[in-house]
């Protein structure tokens, strides 16, 4: 037979892919059909997401599917927390903000002080991040609000446009800070004690939900027939841990999802809401099949890829190759600092700032600012690999690191060295694996629960054992650099 047949969109803060997966004989095969690049859009001071430029390029995708043969279904993720806002008639509202506009400034600090940490840690058990679903509506002017009939996240907005369902995923609910961990149902109060409405929050909808078939003119458009829209865990996070390659059985092992954020957490199978995850700041999220996602949002490799852009654009291959060869023992900067959260051109001189400020030699190539990034970055990985440790009481032995970011062999091996952890890399596309495979399982085309034995089965990965080179108080030199910040970690 030709096998089960589903599509899958995963769209990234810095690129998108529209795939064709194929299961047969427990295995999954998936073909990348069309790959486009995102980011936001500069406008009279805000920052917005392409949301119309990403539906072209979902349409085309499904297009280039539809020319391939039947697809049983289609299902959309993507990064967590942005929404966009309808009115009655299911028209949008205005533009769909990027969670690093500069809107954003002061808000979550307004709402802290008003609430209180506890109040709102208490409800959702989230990190607290400027950015937060909760901080954005604060946020808002009161008439877009009052205006709104439903908010609808980015895959809810995509999936109401395939087949006009207006639901709220879960998963990706769980992002907003707006969600009660051991309910599954929003938390309102948060919105009602900022006296703001809550009548636009929609039913929340399991992952693996049908949520029914494509509207006629998305048909007419693709040439798809017969196709189911099925929510897979709708945040990107969500799909990728879903598909980390961990055995059945395997205990004390953690993930990092490596892309434009490094996600660096463990599984849990309840909410941790614990004086101790909240003095660590590790956010709560909802996993697939109830479990938890116990994880600390790191700034991940946004910070290269913004410098990437301030160099025109040059292959990350030939700039990790360059790092690699710049010796270990460099400036490190701590990568959480919040001067580097906003997008700009100036992202290598704030680098470059960082390093003179604490007295450090300051990195002047490339390779060298690359170099003083990932390392960085590996160690504030194994920072929080220790936190999740302590918080859960349980050691962690394997770092499972899936996403654009597990092809870093040099990150790959500096997370090992630094945390003396063993890295199993791979797989890149553990997303768009995960939003394949629960769509797979929701029409019964792979049996319950075997998600990540499919995964297992299906690719090739690589192993990193810890152990090379660490210079003698290289890591109390990092923690030295952070505790400033860590500080006022909550
Ligand atoms: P997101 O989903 O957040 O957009 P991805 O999971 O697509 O992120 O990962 C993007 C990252 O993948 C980039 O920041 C880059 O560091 C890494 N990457 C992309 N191509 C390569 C490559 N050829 N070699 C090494 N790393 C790469
Ligand atoms: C990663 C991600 C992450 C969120 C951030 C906004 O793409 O979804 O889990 O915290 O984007």
């Amino acid at each position: 037979g030709q096998g089960s047949r589903h599509v899958a969109v995963d769209l990234g803060a810095s690129s998108g892919r529209v795939a064709l997966g194929t299961v047969q004989g427990g295995r999954l095969s998936v073909e990348i059909l069309h790959r486009f690049p995102n980011g936001g859009v500069p406008v009279r001071g805000g920052l917005y997401w392409d949301v119309l430029g990403l539906w072209r390029e979902i349409l085309h995708g499904l297009r280039l599917a539809s020319g391939r043969g039947p697809v049983a279904s289609v299902g959309v993720n993507s990064w967590a927390v942005d929404y966009g806002l309808l009115d009655d008639g299911g028209e949008l509202l205005g533009g769909v903000h990027h969670y690093r506009s500069a809107r954003l400034g002061g808000v979550m600090e307004r709402v802290r002080a008003r609430l209180g940490d506890g109040t709102i840690y208490g409800a959702t058990g989230i990190q607290f991040l400027p950015f937060n679903t909760l901080y954005q509506l604060a946020a808002e002017p009161p008439e877009r609000l009052a205006r709104a009939r439903t908010l609808l996240m980015v895959p809810d907005l995509l999936h109401f446009w395939l087949c006009g369902a207006r639901v709220t995923e879960r998963t990706n609910a769980s992002t907003t800070q707006l969600f009660e961990p051991r309910t599954g149902e929003w938390a309102p109060s948060l919105l009602e004690a900022l006296n703001l409405p809550t009548h636009f929050l929609p039913p929340i909808a399991l992952p693996g939900t049908d949520l029914g078939e494509l509207s006629p003119e998305v048909v007419r458009e693709t040439g798809l027939h017969g196709t189911r829209v099925i929510a897979p865990a709708t945040h990107d996070t969500a799909s990728a841990v879903a598909a980390v390659p961990a055995a059945a059985g395997e205990t004390g092992w953690a993930y990092v999802s490596s892309g434009t954020w490094s996600l660096v957490g463990v599984e849990t199978p309840g909410p941790v809401l614990t004086d101790a995850a909240c003095a660590a700041n590790l956010t709560n999220e909802a996993g697939v099949n109830g479990t938890t996602r116990l994880l600390k949002n790191v700034m991940g490799l946004w910070i290269v890829q913004e410098c990437r852009r301030a160099w025109g654009n040059p292959d990350f291959a030939a700039l990790y190759e360059g790092a690699g060869n710049v010796p270990a023992g460099g400036p490190l900067i701590d990568p959480d600092d919040a001067r580097f959260l906003p997008p700009g051109l100036d992202m290598p001189a704030r680098v470059q700032a960082s390093c003179a400020q604490t007295g450090q030699p300051v990195p002047r190539t490339p390779a060298e600012i690359v170099r003083c990034v990932l390392e960085s970055l590996a160690h504030r990985t194994a920072d929080v690999l220790e936190q999740l440790e302590a918080v859960q009481g349980q050691p962690i032995r394997t770092v499972h690191v899936v996403g654009g970011g597990a092809q870093n062999g040099l990150l790959n091996r500096r997370v090992a060295d630094l945390s003396g952890r063993t890295v199993v890399a791979g797989p890149v596309e553990a997303t768009l694996m995960g939003n394949l495979l629960v769509q797979a399982e929701a029409s019964g085309s792979v049996p319950r629960g075997s998600v990540r034995e499919v995964v297992r089965a299906s690719g090739a990965l690589t192993t990193f054992p810890p152990g090379g080179p660490v210079p003698a108080g290289e890591r109390e030199r990092f923690r030295e650099l952070t505790v400033r910040r860590r500080a006022d970690e909550v």
